[in-house]
């Protein structure tokens, strides 16, 4: 395949932050288009102001830069999301059937769309939640995204628009701020643990969840786009595994580096919406079908955060 030509949208997000700089390296700073609705927060590369609601800017974006490529990521997420549930589905859905529409109407080699472990809900196993299960999400946020898996999966049986999706555990990062959703709490804590040594956590400490170092969940992505069309057998959304762990063994992985850190616990409206996601994932189809392998463990990810955070707080 020749190099793609990739438009972001929200790449001022979490995941948008640290993926447009993982292609521009890859494919090169022309060859990737970051978009997001509000300015650049950097200048690196090219960026174009994009509300991902205005259906004529997109069309107009994808043919001044030739983009083959599309890499979805503009989302309201669990938490934020219900605090105004119609606008939520409004802008998570209409934003990807603008996506999905420019995408057939211009005739694009291949999406990404981040789905979420949201898509799963209480009716489904806890522990290895297995790739085909029960999608009965609680959250408006996790219902739109069961109803975009299964848009995905329409636009490529019925156009041939070669989608991939993954099932994102919650994101750990250094580079970018979480926001808006459940498992951000697992990104502020080390935050806090360096700036003030302890931390208020809005979930129960035995509530495990599923989670992923950035840099593994970057790589996953790119794997998966990367990957072969006829090796790709799930359209919906592939089950995506990194680690789990609880706010009490965070805390108690950060304690080895910072003896001196407290956690106390402060469960609010976030605690009924873990309470329905599951606490482990099996990816194994993900492995089988395009070789995904994580490699971050509790203990490498703690010491990797702290130690990244700590040199950006010295620069
Ligand atoms: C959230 O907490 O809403 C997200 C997610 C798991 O999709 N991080």
């Amino acid at each position: 395949m020749s190099k793609p030509t990739i438009l972001v949208t929200g790449a001022g997000g979490q995941i948008g932050t640290v993926l447009t700089e993982s292609l521009q390296k890859r494919y090169g700073s022309d060859q990737v288009i970051a978009t997001d609705i509000r300015p650049a927060a950097s200048s690196n590369g090219i960026f174009e102001q994009l509300d991902i609601m205005n259906r004529d800017r997109l069309s107009q974006l994808i043919k001044d830069y030739k983009i083959t490529q599309i890499y979805h990521l503009v989302a309201i997420l669990s938490a934020k999301g219900e605090k105004d549930p119609l606008r939520t589905w409004q802008i998570n859905m209409d934003s990807l059937f603008n996506v999905l529409e420019a995408a057939r109407t211009h005739n694009i080699d291949r999406i990404f769309f981040p789905s979420s472990i949201a898509a799963f809900g209480p009716n489904a196993p806890a522990f290895n939640t297995p790739q085909f299960s029960y999608l009965d999400p609680t959250t408006v946020y996790g219902i739109s995204k069961v109803a975009a898996e299964n848009w995905c999966n329409y636009y490529f049986v019925k156009y041939g628009l070669d989608i991939r999706s993954l099932r994102y555990p919650g994101i750990i990062s250094y580079q970018s701020k979480a926001g808006g959703g459940t498992t951000d709490y697992a990104v502020d804590i080390f935050r806090a643990a360096l700036d003030h040594g302890k931390f208020t956590c809005f979930l129960k400490a035995d509530s495990k969840l599923p989670m992923i170092y950035m840099e593994d969940a970057v790589r996953a992505t790119m794997e998966l786009m990367e990957c072969p069309s006829n090796q790709i057998k799930v359209r919906t959304s592939y089950n995506l595994a990194g680690l789990s762990f609880t706010p009490q063994e965070i805390a108690d992985e950060i304690k080895k580096h910072l003896p001196d850190f407290t956690i106390q616990y402060e469960p609010d409206f976030r605690q009924a919406i873990a309470d329905s996601w599951p606490a482990s994932i099996d990816d194994s189809k993900a492995r089988k079908d395009w070789g995904w392998q994580p490699t971050f463990d509790l203990a490498k990810m703690t010491e990797e955060m702290l130690g990244q955070l700590r040199k950006k707080v010295d620069v």
